[in-house]
């Protein structure tokens, strides 16, 4: 059992309550939250960590959405519409995967560790992360990825899919956690997502999707035109959208889900994501450079929908660490009130994002798994601001806890 003190401890808990002169009395769990002084005077005879002066205790961060497969990407990829971006993802995607050695992945996950990510969501399309991600120091819920477009293929893909799968529950431990993603609305066909579901609901897992993330998908499913069109019909003249969009949403209905982007989704889509009590996942980074759009934070505020934010992969972004996406995000949505839009996404990558995982940490309180990380800003600052000044200042950690064993 240890004692932590700091400046502030910044819970994440339901009232984002901020204890000044903070402690947190923890072993491979939270024990207890509360000031230095009570802490100090109830267990006189603990071990105590102090921390430099200016510093915070707040729950680590977990980044929702991730590719890591394509780590390897620094300016192959096209950037500012969708459909240009998807071509150079198909004509790299050999080049890319043969670069995403085990040793690339797990040099960017130290990385992510260093920047205070403890859990993250990894979306794996083809289990090439497997190994690095069962190895890694984090807690990882990893998404196996199922697409496929072909009713002829459909049986092959949920094969490859259920194989990948398999392999990776092989490795189920506190700090593994395997799920299932079924990639896109524009790319799964409807049979394949619900056998990939059904399995999900039986094994307890739960769900990752891409969904409206571009104009062209939302032209495609809406009407079967746009750039989509163009794209689709060199693999087949005839093809056709598969299922309409509120049908897609709902055949999650049935499964904890987290919806990556909906930049392009509708007022009555974001209600029926609200109504499946599912998440949105943000990716405000990936949106800009993908020229998607941006997504309208104050209709999904107003919905009520659990928010979390992701970096999603290199593919798309310049940067895994969720300090950077926050502060593209506080850029990027200038008409949010600052400080409030600050406590959002704090919010976003903590107590939201375990909520949408099912995990027991992402807040500072009792029994909650003793995931935490402390940073410490170059001055002192004031309550009100603390929210702020760490999305403004923070690169790395100054030390990183999970299950209550510091991190080198
Ligand atoms: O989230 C971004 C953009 N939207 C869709 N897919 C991906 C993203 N980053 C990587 N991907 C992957 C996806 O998982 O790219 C492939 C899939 O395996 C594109 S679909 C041929
Ligand atoms: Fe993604």
């Amino acid at each position: 059992m240890t004692l932590i003190t700091a400046d502030f401890v910044l819970t994440c808990n339901e009232s984002f309550e901020i204890i000044e002169e903070g402690a947190v009395l923890f072993d491979t769990h939270i024990l207890e939250v509360g000031t230095s002084v009570e802490l100090k005077a109830k267990h006189p005879t603990v071990t105590v960590i102090e921390t430099p002066q200016n510093s915070v205790i707040l729950p680590g961060l977990i980044n929702s959405h991730v590719h890591l497969e394509f780590s390897a990407n620094q300016s192959m990829l096209r950037y500012g519409d969708f459909i240009a971006w998807l071509r150079s993802v198909i004509k790299h995607r050999e080049e890319l995967s043969a670069l995403a050695t085990t040793e690339l992945i797990t040099c960017k996950l130290q990385e992510m560790l260093k920047s205070g990510t403890t859990t993250l969501g990894a979306i794996s399309s083809f289990g090439a992360d497997l190994e690095a991600c069962v190895e890694a120091p984090q807690r990882v819920v990893y998404f196996n990825e199922v697409l496929g477009s072909v009713p002829s293929a459909v049986d092959a893909m949920y094969g490859d899919f259920r194989g990948r799968l398999e392999a990776s529950q092989e490795f189920t431990c506190k700090r593994f956690i395997p799920a299932v993603s079924v990639h896109s609305p524009y790319s799964t066909h409807p049979i394949l997502a619900k056998k990939a579901l059904q399995i999900a609901r039986e094994e307890g897992c739960v769900v990752s999707t891409h969904f409206m993330e571009s104009p062209a998908e939302r032209a495609w499913i809406d009407t079967g035109s746009g750039d989509f069109q163009s794209f689709f019909s060199a693999f087949n003249p005839h093809a056709k959208p598969m299922c309409e969009a509120v049908e897609y949403l709902e055949l999650f209905s049935q499964n904890p889900t987290l919806f990556t982007h909906a930049v392009q989704a509708t007022k009555h889509e974001l209600d029926t994501i609200a109504e499946q009590q599912a998440t949105l996942t943000h990716c405000p980074v990936s949106n800009r450079l993908l020229g998607v759009g941006k997504l309208d934070l104050e209709a999904v505020q107003k919905e009520n929908i659990n928010l979390t934010l992701g970096t999603d992969g290199l593919s798309s972004n310049i940067s895994l660490s969720l300090w950077d996406e926050m502060r593209s995000a506080l850029m990027l949505h200038p008409k949010l009130e600052l400080s409030s839009l600050a406590q959002t996404l704090l919010q976003s990558v903590t107590c939201n994002a375990a909520k949408a995982l099912q995990l027991p940490c992402g807040v500072l309180e009792k029994e909650r798994y003793s995931d935490f990380i402390v940073v410490t800003l170059p001055q002192a600052c004031e309550k009100e601001d603390v929210a702020l000044q760490l999305i403004l200042h923070t690169h790395q950690t100054h030390l990183t806890f999970i299950d209550g064993e510091t991190q080198p």
